[in-house]
């Protein structure tokens, strides 16, 4: 039962929950920097990927169609439960909640598709390619490849590793590029600035995937009832 009233916790409590998946995160992405070799080398290399990575979307928004069982373009904590079974990850009723709330960025309540995607891509990160298996076998491979490559670009960025990417680093990254690409850096301020999105200084892998997913521009093209305003 555990009857959820919900997920909106109290900031203190969000907040750690916050840290302590945060830290999750981080030490998965130094395990994987160790056991894994470098895959990017430049931010045009990662840019050349984008369509590659639009079409894995596509398939993601399937998936995500498919356990949003009444179809309003959100799914809520009944419908993440069942999704996380599904996946066969061992959970806490307690450990859901955290991961609903982690994963619930935007203003709106429930996991919608762009939180779906980072959802998605944490576990995969956490806990392996099988839960890609399970959510889908005949597109698994297809989604590991995306989410390998985002959370590669990430490592990319996060120069120092520590699982939050600085001002400073993306800045160094993006001059790394030949003279004539490089990015001015106004406009890396500003690509900084919109991923952090809890404007406290860093750029955490959360932030830096819900970013690139709104920049990749995948509209929901059905019925757009979830973006219609009440
Ligand atoms: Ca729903
Ligand atoms: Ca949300
Ligand atoms: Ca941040």
């Amino acid at each position: 039962m555990g009857m959820v009233t919900s997920i909106c916790m109290e900031p203190i409590k969000r907040r750690r929950v916050e840290k302590d998946l945060d830290d999750k995160v981080a030490d998965a992405l130094q395990e994987r920097t160790r056991s894994r070799q470098r895959t990017f080398r430049s931010v045009n290399s990662i840019t050349m990927r984008l369509p590659r990575f639009k079409e894995g979307l596509r398939d993601i928004k399937e998936i995500f169609d498919q356990y949003d069982e009444d179809s309003n373009g959100t799914i809520d904590n009944e419908e993440l439960q069942s999704f996380l079974s599904k996946l066969q990850v061992k959970m806490s009723q307690q450990e859901i909640d955290n991961l609903h709330s982690y994963c619930d960025i935007d203003s709106r309540n429930g996991i919608q598709f762009q939180e779906f995607v980072v959802l998605l891509c944490l576990m995969y990160l956490l806990f392996g390619p099988d839960v890609t298996r399970r959510v889908s076998e005949f597109e698994s491979v297809k989604l590991n490849y995306v989410f390998d490559e985002l959370i590669d670009a990430f490592i990319f960025f996060d120069k120092d590793g520590d699982g939050k990417m600085k001002k400073r680093d993306v800045t160094h990254r993006m001059n790394e590029a030949s003279h004539q690409e490089r990015t001015p850096s106004h406009i890396t301020a500003q690509l900084f600035k919109e991923m952090d999105l809890n404007r406290n200084g860093k750029v955490n892998l959360k932030e830096f995937l819900y970013s690139m997913i709104r920049w990749a521009g995948l509209e929901t093209e059905d019925d757009g009832s979830n973006e219609a305003s009440p």
